[in-house]
């Protein structure tokens, strides 16, 4: 384990983190997967907030409170859609990553929890979206040794994929 990452399998809603990341669309307006769960989880009031942002960039990200979350703030990053690879879809997905990491340290947070960003609806590849997650999430760590992030895995293929980059 390299750092401050740390790798756990479990649900993005229940981490004990002051920063949660959603994997969000353009829209900010709710959906499925990880965004309906927090969603979910957050209350109305996450809804409330997200219309007055105005949407977000894909490769972007926007901060909200966390409302009803153990978290102090939701960053709803933006993934890229996945679509072949000659689209930008990596430094789209980097900069995620990216934007996250800097939004959570503007605003004080300590801790940041991460779902696999675009590896569900979006099908980014999951092992090479762990590696571009876990290259910016060191670079970044470089720079700010204070910061702990946590990379999230809902399922077993995606926990071993980390495992085995991290090792
Ligand atoms: N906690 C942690 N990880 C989760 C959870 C959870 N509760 N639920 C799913 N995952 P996805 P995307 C994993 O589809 O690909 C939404 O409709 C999931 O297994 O949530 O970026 C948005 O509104 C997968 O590995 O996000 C957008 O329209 C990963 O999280 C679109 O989907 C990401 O899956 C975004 O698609």
């Amino acid at each position: 384990m390299s750092g401050k990452i740390e790798l756990v399998l479990g649900d993005i809603t229940e981490q004990k983190v002051d920063a949660v990341v959603n994997a969000a669309n353009a829209a900010l307006l709710g959906g499925g997967g990880v965004d309906g769960a927090i969603h979910r989880a957050a209350g109305p009031e996450l809804l409330e907030e997200c219309r007055k942002l105005g949407g977000c960039p894909t490769g972007q990200a926007k901060l909200t409170r966390g409302c009803r979350l153990s978290a102090k703030w939701v960053i709803h990053a933006v993934g890229p859609v996945w679509r072949g690879g000659d689209k930008n879809e990596d430094a789209l997905l980097a900069g995620c990553y990216r934007s996250s990491l800097q939004l959570a340290q503007a605003h004080g947070a300590k801790s940041i929890a991460f779902p696999a960003i675009s590896t569900g609806a979006y099908r980014f590849p999951p092992e090479r979206a762990a590696r571009i997650a876990l290259e910016t999430v060191r670079t970044f760590l470089n720079l700010h040794p204070e910061m702990e992030v946590r990379l999230v895995c809902f399922d077993r293929a995606t926990y071993g994929i980390y495992q085995s980059l991290i090792a």
